[in-house]
């Protein structure tokens, strides 16, 4: 049992002294948001137990069957950022279009890029879920947010951070002053301090692809995974495969024992930048690791769209600088 007692909420206040600008207004709006984690950690253990399992019949802007438990962590976690009052707009891979608030509400200077529950098909067998969010301060002049204020590049980013709903609840997130971690003690209800600044190994020893795909692999994707399985004990080869198919679970593992994770352009880009891609590259370079589309750093890319997707090459410093130079021809 952790003897941590340093509780998420004080480690936000403290967080707060480190960014001299703060007003209280981002802390209070974090801690809303762990809240609403909370709840939906609550509901995820009972899924089995009461039936919000299944799909609710409908699909998203993706085509993709919406299970019952998406659509209330969608709600609940639009619903605490209302009552909070603290952010301007919000934009979610459960909604097509950018989240206006009630012209009755307050309106805040922040903004709420999320996705309610990663890897949502795994619901139903059991397997780890997870949400991801994003932070951004508002740009437009005004009190409504607009468009404007979501499509902002992962650099400018203040927060990002995700929960894995696994075999324990584990809270991670940065505000730029490195990676914490943080697990759900159910006894008490609090989220305990259990993974300070984490650090990602320079390189590890497992890749994460969809093999199921590598008919369609680009060429140079092919030839990587192709050389990460040979035989070379001075650099570590063969890597052991390893892929839940829930993003969170998958750069989790890959945040904590390194190794590379690749959702790549071919057979077609699957991941969203805002609201996975962004979050998880901020909070993978603030832990040392990289995070690029296999030419650019996706901190770097200038949204064009709210659920644009990208390829993502994600990991260990040295797996994804090594990946870069097979995509980019400079491979051995
Ligand atoms: P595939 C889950 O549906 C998800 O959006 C991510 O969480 C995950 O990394 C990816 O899709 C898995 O996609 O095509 O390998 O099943």
């Amino acid at each position: 049992m952790s003897n941590s007692t340093v509780t998420i909420q004080r480690h936000i206040a403290a967080q707060q002294t480190l960014h001299p600008e703060a007003t209280g207004q981002f802390t209070a709006m974090l801690w809303d948001l762990v809240l609403a984690f909370k709840m939906i950690a609550r509901e995820v253990r009972r899924a089995g137990l009461i039936d919000i399992l299944g799909s609710i019949g409908r699909t998203n802007v993706h085509g993709e069957k919406v299970q019952k438990l998406d659509e209330y962590a969608q709600d609940l976690i639009y619903h605490s950022m209302l009552a909070g009052g603290h952010v301007c707009c919000m934009a979610s891979e459960e909604r097509a279009e950018m989240i206006p608030l009630p012209r009755e509400r307050r309106r805040g200077k922040h903004v709420l890029l999320y996705d309610p529950l990663d890897g949502s098909s795994n619901i139903d067998v059991n397997i780890s879920i997870g949400t991801i969010f994003s932070i951004h301060k508002k740009v437009t002049p005004g009190a409504d947010g607009a468009l404007e204020d979501c499509l902002q590049p992962g650099t400018k980013q203040i927060a990002a951070g995700y929960v894995i709903y696994g075999s324990s609840v584990m809270l991670v997130y940065t505000t730029g002053f490195g990676v914490h971690g943080f697990t759900l003690d159910p006894t008490i209800g609090e989220f305990l301090l259990s993974h300070e600044n984490i650090r990602m190994p320079a390189r590890g020893k497992t890749y994460s692809i969809n093999e199921g795909n590598s008919a369609s692999f680009d060429p140079a994707t092919a030839k990587y995974v192709h050389w990460i399985k040979q035989k070379d004990p001075e650099t570590g080869r063969p890597y052991s495969l390893r892929y839940v198919g829930t993003l969170v679970a998958d750069i989790h593992r890959t945040l904590i024992n390194g190794g590379i994770f690749m959702y790549p352009a071919a057979p077609k880009p699957k991941l969203r930048l805002l609201y996975e891609g962004a979050p998880m590259a901020m909070i993978v370079e603030q832990a040392g690791g990289r995070a690029t589309n296999g030419t650019q750093r996706i901190l770097d890319i200038q949204p064009t769209d709210l659920h644009q997707k990208v390829p993502l090459i994600i990991g260990s410093p040295e797996d994804v600088e090594i990946y870069e130079e097979f995509i980019q021809g400079r491979d051995s």
